[in-house]
């Protein structure tokens, strides 16, 4: 397949845009992605001609609503090569997605004294939801360090284990540092000591293609708006046999078979997770993010913005004082850098002035930056629309910023 970088760009309305008087450089894909005009007359095509609840009415604008939202759910079991379409439970986002695990697995499953690894490069998403299980039962944390390059430590992974080990939860692609964990390998440790594994896939859903049934994966979490989609909507994947034991998340409509006073049953999966009315429209359009990314191709997609990641590091090594964070041999689409004697935010704010846009600071990753000893960085996120020269803007802007601030 060809990748046509030049009509993937008209395909973002947003690209074409001016910011300060400078046209959009814009570098923050990690938070969230632009959305190409698929997505979004998408959108606006299932207000204007669609609109109306799923999974209740009989009337035929929610038939045809209820139609198009669980065609987004085949479309995500395929695009993930889940075994059955009920394993694919719409949520939020990542966020809802771990918590849900974190709620109905962990609350039933795992003890006082059990033992909960996650590794030592998660968002705060994969951090705190576990915290918080571990304050209300008793059980503990067991990180995964990491090397000075941003590698996880297989050999001491490995050693983490015991028999109270209850649960894996890691990141496929650090969302501060870039690397690409060997999540095969990790998922293929925890099971041989018959431990499941969740892997939270926000920041590789877009640049990997996943196959959920090949890495044998648990749990598998990721967000719409990280592969231009729209935000509010994510998946939450798990197999069948975990989440038919698992109790639902919230109690509400669409999630029950039969209520009377005396006693509710729930509905099957995927419903049993899905309490209330969804967001619908972004459930919908999810569906079309798929279909956009799939017409280009994920190896075209990976290929090209594996070039651009090594041209981004190479043009960025030219700057002085200059010390990238995350310097592991696996790594995608996340450069993210300190200058020596320059803050991250100042970086940024010029940056800004000169449209382009960056996220500077902690990046949801604390415990990264405390690894590093360092406050935040200045991060440079790519998606497949940016460019070489985009890259150039970047080199540009930031000589002047620090002409500026040192
Ligand atoms: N990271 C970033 O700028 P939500 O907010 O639920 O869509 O995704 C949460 C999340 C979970 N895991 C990882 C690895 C992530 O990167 C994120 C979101 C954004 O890096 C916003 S903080």
């Amino acid at each position: 397949m060809i990748f046509d970088i030049e009509k993937i760009r008209t395909d973002f309305p947003i690209l074409g845009r001016e910011v300060n008087g400078r046209p959009l450089v814009y570098f923050d894909n990690g938070a969230t992605t632009q959305k190409p005009k698929q997505v979004i007359d998408a959108i606006t095509r299932y207000y204007a001609d669609m609109n109306s609840n799923v999974h209740r009415g009989v009337h035929y604008l929610s038939q045809i609503s209820t139609d198009a939202f669980e065609v987004t759910r085949r479309k995500v079991q395929a695009f993930i090569h889940a075994k059955h379409e009920h394993e694919i439970i719409i949520t939020k986002g990542t966020t809802e997605a771990i918590n849900i695990v974190a709620s109905c697995y962990g609350r039933p499953f795992i003890d006082a004294g059990d033992e909960i690894i996650i590794s030592a490069m998660e968002h705060h998403s994969n951090i705190v939801p576990w915290q918080m299980l571990c304050d209300e039962k008793g059980c503990k944390l067991r990180i995964i360090p990491m090397n000075d390059n941003g590698e996880l430590a297989i050999e001491a992974y490995k050693s983490l284990f015991s028999e109270r080990t209850k649960l894996v939860s890691f990141t496929y692609v650090s969302n501060a540092l870039g690397t690409v964990n060997p999540v095969k390998e990790m998922i293929d440790i925890a099971h041989e000591h018959g431990v499941p594994v969740l892997v939270d896939g926000a920041q590789a859903i877009q640049h990997v293609a996943i196959d959920v049934q090949a890495l044998d994966v648990d749990f598998f979490a990721f967000s719409g708006h990280k592969m231009y989609g729209p935000t509010g909507v994510g998946v939450l994947y798990g197999k069948e046999e975990l989440l038919n034991k698992m109790p639902p998340y919230q109690g509400g409509g669409d999630m029950i078979k039969d209520v009377t006073f005396e006693k509710t049953t729930y509905n099957e999966l995927p419903f049993k997770f899905e309490a209330g009315t969804p967001n619908i429209e972004a459930g919908i359009c999810l569906g079309d993010a798929i279909d956009y990314i799939e017409g280009i191709g994920l190896d075209a997609i990976k290929a090209y913005e594996d070039e651009l990641l090594a041209y981004a590091t190479s043009r960025l090594s030219e700057i002085e004082g200059i010390r990238f964070i995350g310097t592991a041999e696996q790594k995608s689409s996340v450069i993210s850098f300190v200058v020596d004697g320059v803050h991250p935010y100042d970086i940024g704010v010029i940056l800004d002035k000169l449209g382009i846009a960056v996220r500077t600071g902690h990046h949801c990753a604390q415990p990264v930056m405390d690894a590093f000893d360092i406050p935040g960085t200045v991060r440079v996120s790519l998606a497949m629309y940016n460019t070489k020269e985009e890259v150039d803007a970047l080199i540009e802007g930031l000589k002047r910023a620090l002409n500026m601030l040192l």
